[in-house]
């Protein structure tokens, strides 16, 4: 449908009123039928980008300072500048015309809905309804990010006696040490950081709920899904088929697993689930390092930790992307902090777009070696999103991903792509052993690593099944540390090394339960989509085998990929999939990947018992 003419001034003039709340509302007039509402949309939208975006550039500016260096006054700052931006997002003003135009929606056109939706996830976050909750709210995150961000892991090892460890040190004990004893003081340590968290995240809890109940969703969980634009069961119906189709593979992983690593431990192998303490990572995401021959690792030591950053990039660049911004080099805060600096930074990876235009930065904690250079493409992967979609073309309020599994899946890929034999051998990142490795030895060692097989029932399962009960309510506040170790159990097949008391809270261990939450499918998402579009890359683009191929250098993979970042959120998810690999979301291409495992593990499994239960 066409949208009226109307007097161009008084459109503007009425959304002008409607940002400062003035008595004659946009909502009133285009309710009314007063005004053309793609007119007064139009208006709309150009005063809220106009009075939102400087407010959100200086959010992001005090949320890098606070992530960056913790400190009370960092946190303060945080706090405030989060509270002037909600304020303007959350104005009931905002939420009145944004609804009342979405009611006229059949008289816009897309890109105008999808920014108005936009409007009202924002909002969402933080109405102006209810200023007290927003502002508690505001304050509670801050303090639980500062509470974590500035926590020092202490080891309770009369072996070490006051020793304490930095995250990256305990991955590497993890993934390194064959002492069971110095394993089980680790990875005890990890789990230190819970305690402290757990008020703080109960309170989170439902102070996320109260916000996200006043606009009308059921809960936390089902404003952060929303973004996909399904419901809350179909969020986990996906997710419990991603489940379901891997769990063949994984529980052939997860014997092969737990007999390797019994042998390397010189132990007898458990019967049942796989002690935490066994696995290389604090809550089993990934499991590297567990295949002889393949030391991915070796490679990286002895180079400079800047080596993985310039390496990531020269791999993008090689594809057809720019050289990073020389302010991304300026500002980025990409390596651990100097011994001896009193400094504390969040240790874990992350991704800024400070003004949706052209400052990006990334926060990380850069060692030379295998896992950080995956980190680092995957962390690039967003930072090209960012640089590719900031054009005129996409307005700012869509300058995210298709959605945000995406955003995840697109660095993923090049970190899959990065771990190409063909690729590290051309670089020289690949030793002549791993080189000579039997090809089925290498694809199990990325059924084991992140973003693949192994990754799928903690994200899909754990994380996604906890998280939406804790919003839910159906977690009783005595109960975290045993439905999360119920899960661990059903969805991974992992145990503790003992019974958890509840004084401790171990899903707070985890970083994303605290300051990026209920959004952990994004991860799981990305990974199929990873799969989806490296098939589509490897078999139509580059015509070569997808376990055995090379991006580095081919433009065309490079404007393949462009063609979909620059779109940003412009268009809905499910047609971009489609239009660029032919299918719709589908996890077809990853577990195609993997087959060749299937009947090599059956054979190295033959006479154990598969499984857990
Ligand atoms: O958090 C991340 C990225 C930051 S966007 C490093 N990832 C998840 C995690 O570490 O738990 C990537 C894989 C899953
Ligand atoms: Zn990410």
């Amino acid at each position: 449908m066409e949208p009226t003419r109307t007097d161009r001034r008084t459109v503007l003039r009425l959304a002008l009123l409607a940002a400062s709340g003035g008595p004659m509302t946009l909502a009133r007039a285009v309710r009314a039928g007063q005004e053309s509402a793609q007119e007064a949309a139009d208006a709309f939208l150009s005063r809220y980008v106009a009075g939102w975006l400087p407010l959100d550039t200086a959010a992001s500016e005090a949320a890098w300072a606070a992530m960056t260096d913790v400190s009370e006054e960092h946190t303060r700052q945080q706090v405030e500048a989060t509270l002037a931006v909600s304020r303007f997002v959350g104005d009931p003003e905002v939420i009145a015309t944004a609804r009342a135009l979405l009611e006229r929606a059949d008289a816009l056109d897309e890109l105008t809905v999808r920014q108005l939706r936009r409007v009202i996830l924002r909002a969402a976050e933080a109405p102006g309804t209810i200023p007290e909750v927003v502002e508690r709210r505001a304050e509670a995150e801050a303090s639980q990010s500062a509470l974590q961000d500035g926590f020092v892991y202490p080891i309770d090892d009369p072996k070490r006696p006051g020793e304490r460890i930095s995250a990256n040190g305990i991955d590497r004990v993890l993934v390194e040490s064959d002492d069971l004893g110095e394993r089980l003081a680790v990875w005890t340590a990890s789990k230190t950081i819970g305690a402290p968290l757990r008020d703080g995240l109960l309170r989170l809890r439902d102070l996320r709920n109260s916000v996200a109940r006043e606009l009308g969703f059921d809960d936390f969980f089902a404003l952060q899904v929303a973004d996909y634009g399904i419901s809350v069961d179909q969020m986990i119906a996906l997710c419990d088929g991603f489940v379901a189709t891997v769990k063949p593979l994984y529980e052939q992983l997860h014997t092969w697993a737990k007999y390797r690593l019994a042998e390397r431990f010189g132990v007898d192998p458990p019967e049942g689930k796989i002690p935490a303490h066994w696995l290389p990572n604090r809550w089993g995401q990934l499991w590297p390092g567990l295949v002889e021959g393949i030391d991915l690792d070796a490679p990286f030591r002895g180079k400079p930790p800047e080596f993985i950053t310039e390496q990531a990039e020269r791999f993008y660049v090689s594809i057809g992307f720019p050289a990073l911004p020389r302010s991304f080099h300026e500002k980025s805060d990409l390596y651990p902090v100097p011994p001896g600096s009193s400094r504390k930074k969040n240790s874990h990876a992350s991704a800024w777009h400070i003004n949706l235009e052209d400052d990006v930065r990334s926060l990380m904690s850069i060692e030379p070696d295998a896992r950080w250079f995956n980190t680092a493409h995957h962390e690039l992967g967003h930072i090209y999103y960012y640089i590719s979609y900031s054009r005129p073309e996409v307005p700012h309020l869509l300058r995210e991903g298709a959605n945000r599994a995406f955003h995840e899946g697109i660095g993923d890929l090049i970190g899959l792509a990065a771990g190409q034999r063909p690729y590290l051998k051309q670089v020289g990142l690949l030793t002549p052993e791993a080189e000579r490795a039997d090809p089925v030895r290498f694809l199990l060692d990325s059924a084991l690593d992140g973003a693949s097989i192994v990754f799928i029932p903690w994200s899909a399962g754990v994380m996604t099944h906890w998280e939406r009960a804790f919003y839910a309510g159906t977690i009783p506040d005595h109960a975290l540390n045993a439905s999360w170790w119920e899960m661990a159990g059903r969805f991974q097949g992992i145990a503790p090394p003992s019974p958890r008391p509840e004084t401790t809270c171990d899903p707070a261990t985890k970083t994303h339960i605290n300051d990026d939450p209920a959004q952990y499918y994004d991860y799981a998402i990305g990974t199929v989509i990873k799969f989806q579009l490296h098939d589509h890359i490897a078999r139509t683009i580059l015509k070569q085998d997808p376990r055995e191929c090379n991006y580095y250098g081919n433009t065309e993979v490079g404007a393949f990929l462009r063609s979909i970042l620059e779109l940003g959120a412009t268009r809905d998810w499910n047609a971009v999939l489609q239009e660029a690999t032919g299918s719709g979301l589908s996890a077809d291409a990853m577990m195609s990947y993997f087959a060749p495992l299937s009947d090599w593990l059956q054979d190295q499994n033959a006479g154990r018992p598969i499984g857990w239960s």
